[in-house]
């Protein structure tokens, strides 16, 4: 079965993604994400003016070897430009040997090890009181497991706080900046999460972002302060390039620790797996090689009682939700997978087979991946350039968003 063409298609139904639409010879198509928040036209060019050429007349049933010929082939390893290109030619021939086979993907990655996949969404508000309460709408909306971030005083848009009804980081035009002191929000995340766990009791998950903005003292001052509030997980306490930064993280804590949503490849959580520093991996199948390689990345957190989280913001198109409910479904040491509703205009872009109810989502039972893309509509909203914002001390030393 030859691939006979592809396209790219950029759109911005609510916010900007990058999908790739494979064609084969039997006229079957595939769909992969290529969305690289704030980068996407790098990762569309990739693919155009790159791979596309290379794909031509291939053999879409060999999903591995066309996976190590763009990896392998391209000299240049890993990046995120790269890997984001390589995961969507992936995802892609996943969906096409889906709907060849007439099944869902998740039946071809083993079948199903779950009935359903628990998802987590993300609550927050200005102040305490408020993202109490914000947890309170998920709750009665049937999530069993809530991420909560909060305002800070003296701090104007701190990482995660919503100003509409919905988180989105990216803004068009050029990056906001914002200004941050981590001595400012030290002081209020403890006192956060005692309000929630009093609330709510011991039965919601918890979870936060730090979204790498601390030192690893920092983070081990956190976590320990988070102990009693039993979080399911603490998300990016610190950047992670330096793994063996997290040694000194979990020497202070047993604040469960989750890491991986910037990482491209199963090298840059090598340590952190091998060493048991992580509980839970954040890779995802769009930035992260594809199904293919997060299944790799799976088997080797396995061996080290590390489970999966998959990123799941809304910068990661439809197609990755459904790719990484597949993956979710099967593996045996998934943990939780991030869920942020699309925009509706996104959903009428792309429509889709998987389904929330109660907490937890499934991928359905449409072969492949159970997600189209309508062209007619994706054509009423051309791309936006758009940026994430950017972070400095309060100070005007550049800090990490
Ligand atoms: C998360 C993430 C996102 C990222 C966003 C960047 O945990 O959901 O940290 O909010 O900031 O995906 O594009
Ligand atoms: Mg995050």
């Amino acid at each position: 079965m030859r691939i006979v063409g592809g396209k790219v298609v950029t759109c911005c139904p609510g916010r900007n993604f990058v999908t790739l639409r494979l064609e084969t010879e039997d006229g079957i198509h595939g769909l992969g994400d290529a969305t690289l928040n704030g980068r996407e036209l790098a990762v569309a060019s990739y693919l155009t003016d790159h791979v596309l050429p290379l794909l031509e007349g291939r053999d879409a049933r060999r999903i591995e070897d066309i996976w190590q010929l763009l990896y392998k082939g391209a000299y240049w390893r890993r990046g995120p430009v790269t890997m984001t290109a390589i995961a969507a030619v992936d995802t892609a021939l996943w969906d096409i040997k889906g709907k060849t086979l007439g099944a869902p993907v998740y039946q071809l990655l083993g079948g199903a090890s779950r009935d359903a996949v628990l998802v987590y969404g993300h609550a927050s508000g200005d102040t305490i009181d408020q993202t109490v309460e914000a947890v309170g709408r998920y709750v009665a909306a049937g999530y069993k497991a809530v991420r909560a971030q909060c305002g800070v005083p003296g701090l104007t848009k701190p990482y995660g706080v919503a100003t509409g009804e919905h988180y989105e980081p990216a803004a068009p035009g050029l990056p906001a900046e914002s200004r941050w002191s981590s001595e400012r929000y030290l002081e209020v995340v403890p006192p956060l999460f005692a309000e929630l766990r009093s609330a709510f009791g011991p039965g919601l998950h918890l979870l936060h972002d730090v979204h790498h903005r601390l030192t690893p003292i920092e983070a081990a001052r956190l976590g320990r302060a988070l102990e009693p509030h039993h979080l399911f997980w603490m998300e990016d306490p610190t950047p992670a390039e330096n793994q063996a930064s997290f040694r000194l993280i979990r020497q202070h804590t047993t604040t469960p620790l989750a890491v991986g949503e910037v990482f491209n490849s199963i090298f840059d959580c090598q340590l952190l797996i091998q060493e048991q520093l992580i509980d839970y991996i954040r890779t995802t199948v769009v930035h992260a090689g594809g199904i293919s390689h997060l299944r790799k990345i799976a088997s080797l957190a396995e061996l080290h009682q590390v489970r999966t989280g998959s990123h799941g913001a809304t910068d990661l198109g439809p197609v990755c939700l459904a790719a990484a409910l597949h993956f979710d479904l099967s593996v045996h040491n998934f943990g939780i997978q991030e869920y942020m509703p699309h925009a509706p205009e996104t959903d009428r872009v792309f429509p889709h087979a998987y389904s929330f109810s109660d907490g937890v989502m499934h991928p359905g039972d449409a072969p492949g991946l159970g997600v189209d893309l309508d062209e007619v509509e994706a054509a009423k909203y051309p791309y936006q350039r758009a940026y994430l914002p950017l972070a400095r001390l309060m100070d005007g030393t550049m800090h990490s968003w």
